[in-house]
Order: structure tokens, then sequence, then C-alpha cells
């Protein structure tokens, strides 16, 4: 946070070496993001493969994770990169999410030692990418109604079936797939070369258009049963993967809501508006006030929440509380920026509308605000109220 909008000191929360990888994040994103992304958002296509090596040269990609090329380093180190990635932009972070929380996250924590030493290097350093299909076209609040199946034919695999709305997809070298089988849930590491593998990509979205999203089909893929991974079993094992990558979105909400709150106070301090500036109106500042109370509050239960995941305690409920109260915020604060630049929050020369744009696939996807509400209702009273 810079040291304007950094109302109540969060920096003495943070280690060094924590203030020193946000430090190279945000170098990365200002230096080599945010200067194209108002191209790659409007031309809706991104360099993935480039800007996946960039980050593992940097060791942003499963940062979180240990051996294998991984970075090993804790969760706030990673949520404050998720942050500043995402205060280039949602979808940049999005790539970095699925690939280390998502992808590397599941194969870190279910594969065999085959899948994890093909796999988690290659990965790490970007020259792999994967990607995560558990929605499907009729399932996604409630991925346990999926259709996509696997049988066994001899020591094989098949798998049928699609999944739909998937980051990284059409770029991705490895895709792991959650399916139906005789056995309950079980996910699989599938090579994206596979025959029977297809992956159209997603086009005319009106969010999140710097990341690549795809559906995945099916079409009679065999798998050898070396693609299974041996350690997950029913519907927790992708839902654990999600606790992971919804942390990052806890912090990685509060870059895009920074991002979109200096833009609104520069702008407040240069913009004339009946002879003075901007900044210098009582309902221009109580806005201005609100949002970075908001801020701040969200970066501190992002820290709070990151301090929990260190010592093993923090529960997915817990993550519900973050995901929902910052994403709801983020996207306040971006929709009331957005009101501050007027008209020219509309354009793309600015990025505030395209942070509220990409906002509105971050309030939906790892659990939509309605799932989390429903997750907390469920710690607070104990009854289900999902069927
Ligand atoms: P339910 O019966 O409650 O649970 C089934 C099994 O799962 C366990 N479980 C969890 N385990 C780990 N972490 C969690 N958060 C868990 N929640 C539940 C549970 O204990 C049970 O285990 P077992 O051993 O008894 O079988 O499941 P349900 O069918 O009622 O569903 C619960 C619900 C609705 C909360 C869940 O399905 C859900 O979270 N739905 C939302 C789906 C979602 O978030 N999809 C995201 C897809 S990935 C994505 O969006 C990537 S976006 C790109 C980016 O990140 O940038
Ligand atoms: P639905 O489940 O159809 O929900 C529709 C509405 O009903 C929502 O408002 C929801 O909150 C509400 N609702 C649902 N259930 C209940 C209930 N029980 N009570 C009350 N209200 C309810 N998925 C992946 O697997 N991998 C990815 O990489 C991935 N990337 C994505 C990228 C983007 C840009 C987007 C937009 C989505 C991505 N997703 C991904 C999919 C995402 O996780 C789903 O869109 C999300 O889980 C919601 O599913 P749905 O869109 O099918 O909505």
């Amino acid at each position: 946070m810079t040291v304007s909008l950094d109302l109540v000191d969060v920096d003495s929360l943070l280690t060094e070496e924590e203030v020193a990888i946000r430090a190279t994040a945000r170098r990365f994103a200002d230096e080599r993001l945010r200067p194209s992304l108002p191209e790659w958002f409007e031309s809706a296509s991104i360099p993935a493969r480039d800007l996946a090596k960039e980050l593992g040269a940097l060791g942003l990609l499963g940062m979180h994770l240990t051996g294998y090329g991984c970075a090993g380093l804790g969760p706030v180190a990673y949520g404050l990169a998720c942050l500043e990635i995402e205060a280039a932009d949602s979808g940049m972070r999005s790539l970095v999410s699925v690939q280390g929380s998502l992808a590397m996250y599941a194969l870190w924590k279910y594969g065999s030692e085959e899948q994890k030493t093909e796999w988690l290097p290659r990965m790490a350093a970007g020259e792999a990418i994967g990607c995560f299909g558990l929605t499907e076209p009729d399932f996604g609040s409630n991925p346990g109604g999926m259709r996509t199946n696997a049988r066994r034919d001899g020591d094989d695999w098949i798998l049928n079936g699609s999944k739909m709305w998937i980051t990284n997809g059409s770029v991705a070298d490895v895709a792991v797939v959650w399916a139906r089988t005789d056995e309950g849930v079980r996910g699989f590491a599938v090579p994206t070369d596979t025959p029977g593998f297809s992956a159209p990509e997603i086009t005319r979205k009106l969010s999140l258009r710097a990341s690549v999203t795809s559906e995945l089909i099916f079409d009679d893929v065999r798998l050898p049963s070396s693609a299974l991974l041996p350690q997950a079993r029913g519907l927790s094992g992708p839902l654990g993967c999600l606790n992971e990558a919804r942390f990052g979105i806890v912090f990685g909400a509060m870059g895009a809501a920074r991002d979109c709150l200096e833009t609104a106070v520069t702008y407040a301090a240069q913009r004339q508006v009946f002879d003075k500036p901007l900044s210098a109106y009582q309902l221009t500042q109580a806005k201005l006030a609100d949002m970075a109370v908001e801020l701040n509050k969200g970066i501190l239960l992002a820290v709070h929440l990151g301090r929990l995941k260190e010592k093993g305690t923090l529960r997915p409920e817990q993550v519900s509380v973050g995901k929902l109260n910052n994403v709801r915020e983020a996207i306040a604060i971006a929709r009331e920026c957005r009101t501050i630049l007027a008209a020219n929050g509309i354009s793309g020369e600015y990025p505030v509308m395209r942070h509220a744009n990409n906002l509105e696939s971050v309030l939906t996807y790892e659990g939509t605000s309605e799932v989390h509400q429903l997750v907390i209702g469920q710690a607070l009273t104990g009854e289900s109220a999902f069927r």
C-alpha cells in the first residue's frame, strides 16, 4: 500500500521478507504489466506464455508451495504478491492464482511423485501452464452435480464431458480435471495434447478480458492409470484447492481497489470543478475517506487471515469472510471511484472501469457472494441452506 493510503500502518505488521516480495511484485506490475494492460484488455489477448515465464523467473508461480522448484514462501508474502499483481489487473492475478493455487496446488497436494516431478518444476518456472477444470455449463455453484465422467477401460481411464469458464484453458499444457467415477469424484492430470481433448476459447467477454477463458471438451480422452491424482477422493479434493485460490483473492481484490482509489485521489486533486480542485469538496472527501477506511479494513483482514493460515488454523468459513467482504468492498470502491472520474471514468485511459468490470468476474468465480454468505450462514447457524 502506498504511504498515503496506508492509514493504519499495515506495513508494521509485515516482515522484511514480505515487504521485499511485495516490492518485487509491484515493480513487475508497474513496469511490465501496467503499460500494456489497456491494449491487452481492449484486444482481449495476452502474451500468456511470455508472462508465465517472466512470473516464473521471479518465483511468483506456486510461491507458497515447497520443493519441486517452488519458492516455499509464507501465505502473507503470497497474498501480497497477489495484491500487487491484481493492482495491475485481476486477469493477471488469475493467471498467477490458477497456475499456483489451483493447478500446481492440486498436483502438489494430491498428485503422485511421478506427477509432481513431471509437472511442478516446469510450472514453477512458467515453462508449462496449468488450468483447473471444475465448473461445467450446468454446474457452477454446485460442482457436486458434475456430469463429466471417467470410466475404467482395462488399466486406462476414458474421460467424457465438458468444463466451462476455465481460466488458462486454451494455453494450458496440463489440465487438472475433476470427473465423476464409480469411486466418486476423482481428479486427473490431463496433458492437453491428448487425443480427444480440445479447449476452444470463450470470446466476447466484457470482464476479465486480459485473461484466457475457455471451454474444455473431453471426447473419449484415453488416459493411463498414472493420470489419476491418487490422494484426492470426493468433492473435498477440488474444494480444498479452492480454499487456496480464494485466499489469494482476499488480498488480490484489495489491489484492484487500491489502484482505483489511488487513481481517484490523484484525479480529484487535478480536476477543477466550479473553480477549485474536486478534492477540496466535502462530498469528495467523504467518498475518499469511506473508501480508504474499507481498503484499510480489507487489507487488515487479509493479513490477519494470512497469519491464521501461517499457524495452520485457517478454516474455510474464515476464507469466505475474507472473499465475500473484500471482493464486495473492492467492487463498491471501483464503482465509487468511477463517479469521481465521471466521464473520464468510463475511458480505458484510466484503469478504474477495467477494474470494476473485472471485479464482476471476481465476485462470481471462486464461489459467488451468495455461496460465501451461505458458507458463513451455515457456520453461524449449523443449518445448511444450499439445498
Ligand atoms: P458439501 O457436502 O458441503 O462438501 C462435500 C465435501 O467437501 C468438503 N468441503 C470442503 N473441503 C475443503 N474445503 C472446503 N472449502 C470445503 N467445503 C466442503 C466437505 O467436508 C465434504 O467432505 P467429505 O469428506 O465429507 O465428502 O458440498 P456441497 O455439494 O454441499 O457444496 C458446498 C459448496 C456449495 C460450498 C461448494 O460446492 C462450493 O464451494 N461451491 C462453489 C464452487 C466454486 O467456488 N467453484 C470455483 C471453481 S474454480 C474457479 O472459479 C477459478 S476462478 C479463476 C481464479 O481463481 O482466478
Ligand atoms: P450458478 O451456479 O448458475 O449461479 C447463478 C446464481 O445463483 C448466482 O447468483 C449464485 O450465487 C446463485 N446461487 C447458486 N446456488 C445458490 C443457492 N444454493 N442459494 C442461493 N443462490 C444460489 N471455474 C473453474 O472450474 N475453473 C476456472 O478456472 C474458472 N475460471 C473462471 C473465470 C471467469 C472469468 C469466470 C467468470 C468464471 C470462472 N470459473 C471457473 C467458473 C466460476 O467458478 C463459476 O462461474 C461460479 O462458480 C458460479 O457458477 P455459475 O456461473 O454456473 O453460476
